[in-house]
């Protein structure tokens, strides 16, 4: 080890002409070979990843937060694919050049001198923090200007929407479906999601069990379904279309089939549909407990979990601490 250093370091004085090249060949300076390559090859996939791939990436732009999700993405392929090719360019670059077929291939040298070049050295480490940190300046600015980015903030929301209007749509996770609950249209429940177009829509996510997570893949919402917790997540719908809704968060046997699906329909479909569902689900929607952003489960009672109990007593383990909708007696 120490024989090595001392010979790498009294030799390593010519810069790399140390190979056993013939005397009449000049090598080129293949580092810069290789930087001219990839240049080239990074412009050239980079642009035509960006408009000819770019606005097919997920998830779309059937909202506002899918359109600027899409972007962020794209910017991060972007940013990775130069970084990528580096490493394939310098691969097939040293494959060819110093294979070992190659007549009269000149040894690559590298060693104590690789290690203490400056340039090396003070690139490696300001490329890198380059990308990490603008990238993550990037990311905060894109998750604040876009109320969320569709991701559940919990209950008190502090980046909300500048529209004038908002329409409030409960979903509402338990093993293993999802329902909605509309609480503008007397809190009706629905098996299916419907959406206006062009309307912004509050997503008031919760819970009857377990820790559900709420995945509108092509609205590029995605929020935790916690049971006691109003978790709020923002979209504003953009084009009409269906909707795959997804349990993104393992909740037990069935989780895997725990998907439904919606759509996005004109704003006078929607308020018709909604307005017809009121009056026809009426009967029903009185046996369902009062709307309220969260609702407590029922562990015990024979009744299904939704429903509370409107009879005393309750045990400690029916109403998690929460107060009893009547005192007991
Ligand atoms: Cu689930």
């Amino acid at each position: 080890m120490t024989d090595v250093s001392i010979e790498a370091a009294s030799g390593g004085t010519g810069g790399g002409a140390e190979a056993p090249a013939p005397a009449n060949r000049r090598e080129p300076h293949h580092l810069w070979r290789m930087v001219a390559i990839w240049a080239v090859l990074a412009v050239v996939v980079d642009l035509l990843f960006w408009f000819l791939v770019g606005p097919h990436v997920p998830p779309g732009d059937m909202t506002d937060v899918a359109v600027s999700n899409q972007f962020d993405f794209n910017v991060l392929f972007v940013a990775a694919l130069p970084v990528i090719i580096a490493v394939w360019v310098y691969l097939a670059y040293t494959l060819i050049t110093w294979r070992a077929g190659r007549k009269d291939a000149p040894e690559p040298v590298g060693g104590a001198q690789a290690r203490t070049h400056l340039g090396v050295q003070v690139g490696w480490i300001a490329t890198t923090t380059v990308i990490v940190l603008g990238l993550f300046v990037f990311g905060t600015v894109e998750l604040i200007s876009n109320a969320g980015s569709g991701g559940g903030e919990g209950p008190n929301p502090i980046w909300t929407p500048t529209s004038a209007t908002i329409l409030p749509v409960q979903v509402i996770g338990q093993q293993w479906k999802f329902t909605y609950r509309y609480p503008t249209f007397g809190g009706f429940e629905s098996q299916q999601l419907m959406l206006p177009n062009d309307t912004t829509i509050a997503f008031h996510v919760t819970s009857l069990d377990v820790i559900h997570s709420f995945w509108a893949y092509q609205l590029s919402v995605k929020a935790d379904a916690n049971p006691q917790l109003d978790n709020v997540a923002y979209a504003t719908t953009r084009q009409t279309g269906s909707v795959t809704v997804r349990c993104s968060e393992l909740c037990g046997l069935w989780h895997g089939a725990m998907f439904n699906y919606g759509s996005v329909v004109p704003k006078a479909t929607f308020y018709a549909w909604a307005k017809a569902t009121e009056q026809a689900t009426a009967a029903n929607t009185k046996y369902l407990p009062p709307f309220a952003w969260t609702y407590v489960p029922d562990a015990n009672g024979a009744d299904g979990g939704y429903y509370p109990d409107n009879v005393d007593p309750y045990s400690n383990a029916e109403v998690y601490g929460a107060t009893p909708v009547s005192p007991k007696p």
